[in-house]
């Protein structure tokens, strides 16, 4: 395989509503996407940093600056072959980042398999050719527009519920909802970090209304304190942010601070690594879900595929292209039956569609490479 230039190109989405969250409101994302020419074809990352640093430490244009001047020029300087597996290894002397890691390697990946004509489902280990989807409701304005919001949701099909919540808005919504729609609908609760070990008690009152789980309820270092509050509380704890890597994910499940987990490739520095994640707690028989980070239809394709191993045994925040935008930058992902069908062609078995691409593009950096 041989690489002869890297594009870094930023483009610009709004999303088809706000999304609000304990931590701060997208309305446009700014998305960074790493493409690899290669001789006889193209390799796509899609980044997942957002604007600003408040999710995690990581934001777009810190991204931007380690890909071009930390991570691409130690894969240039390889001396072996450029494979998907060489990525991390190569990375490892670079401390954090995981969002600029992931990105690059899912470009070296989808251009690996596209090679060999390997679908990213195929390379995981997928043994579904569907996903369930369900959908992240953000914090909204009023408990009457979320109701609307999920009734819509769920007249689509969605498998889950998940409701964004932060102190002032949580057992309200929560009641409201299971009172409006029952206690089949599969519903779950994120945080984001929002609260503190002082809201034991309070969020000890979730417990009757029977949620799958509540996800990262206090800050990302604080697995003691996610210990102690699943010690307090009938709600399994599932970790977002707190999860790093395969290596954080046993501590934590080892130290009882979570039951589930969610991965997100980006968060744990690419999908080799959220793979082993998958393992680790399949091995310790914790479930896992995959998370979104409202990503276009590429991120998209690889987290379906991701999705589709075995012990991703929740539905994931893996919805379809128009919960998030008008038109996407790939043939729109479609809900079927309340499912998101797994790409089978190579690669991420879809490509940015040209003409979109062109419209939404703001900046093009072209890297040539020196090898
Ligand atoms: O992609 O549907 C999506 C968003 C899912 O809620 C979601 N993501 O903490 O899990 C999470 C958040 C992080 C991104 S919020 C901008
Ligand atoms: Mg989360």
């Amino acid at each position: 395989m041989k690489i002869e230039l890297a594009e870094l190109r930023r483009i610009a989405l709004p999303l088809v509503t706000p999304f609000r969250t304990s931590f701060g409101t997208e309305s446009n994302r700014d998305i960074l996407l790493v493409r690899l020419r290669g001789t006889d074809g193209d390799g796509w990352g899609e980044c997942v940093a957002m604007s600003e640093p408040l999710y995690s430490s990581e934001y777009v244009d810190g991204a931007h600056a380690v890909v071009r001047d930390h991570l691409l020029p130690r894969l240039m300087a390889l001396t072996t072959d450029l494979t998907a597996e060489a990525v991390g290894p190569a990375f490892q002397a670079v401390k954090g980042h995981p969002m600029a890691k992931s990105v690059v390697e899912m470009a070296v990946l989808d251009l690996e398999l596209s090679g060999r004509g390997e679908s990213f489902g195929h390379y995981l280990g997928a043994v579904r050719d569907a996903v369930p989807a369900g959908v992240s409701v953000g914090i909204m304005g009023s408990v009457p527009e979320l109701l609307g919001a999920v009734a819509h949701y769920l007249a689509q099909g969605y498998a889950r519920i998940k409701l964004k919540i932060e102190p002032g808005w949580d057992l309200d919504p929560v009641r409201a909802v299971r009172e409006r729609f029952g206690d089949e609908v599969a519903l779950q609760v994120d945080a984001n970090a929002a609260y503190t070990l002082a809201d034991a008690r309070h969020l000890a009152q979730l417990d009757p209304f029977g949620l799958l789980l509540i996800e990262q309820p206090l800050p990302e270092e604080d697995v003691a304190g996610h210990a102690a509050l699943a010690a307090q509380i009938r709600t399994p704890v599932c970790l977002d942010e707190s999860i790093t890597s395969a290596a954080a994910a046993f501590d934590a499940i080892q130290r009882g601070a979570c039951s589930i987990v969610n991965v997100k490739a980006g968060r744990v520095g690419g999908y080799l690594e959220a793979k082993r994640v998958h393992d680790v707690c399949a091995a310790l028989g914790v479930p896992v879900w995959c998370g979104g980070m409202l990503e276009t239809g590429l991120g998209r394709a690889a987290n379906v595929a991701l999705a589709a191993l075995p012990n991703f045994s929740l539905p994931g925040d893996t919805s379809a292209s128009e919960r998030y935008w008008r038109h996407d930058l790939t043939p729109p992902f479609v809900l079927e039956d309340g499912c998101l069908r797994v790409p089978t062609g190579p690669g991420l078995g879809v490509r940015p569609d040209p003409d979109r691409l062109a419209e939404v593009t703001v900046s093009v950096e072209e890297i040539a490479w020196s090898v």
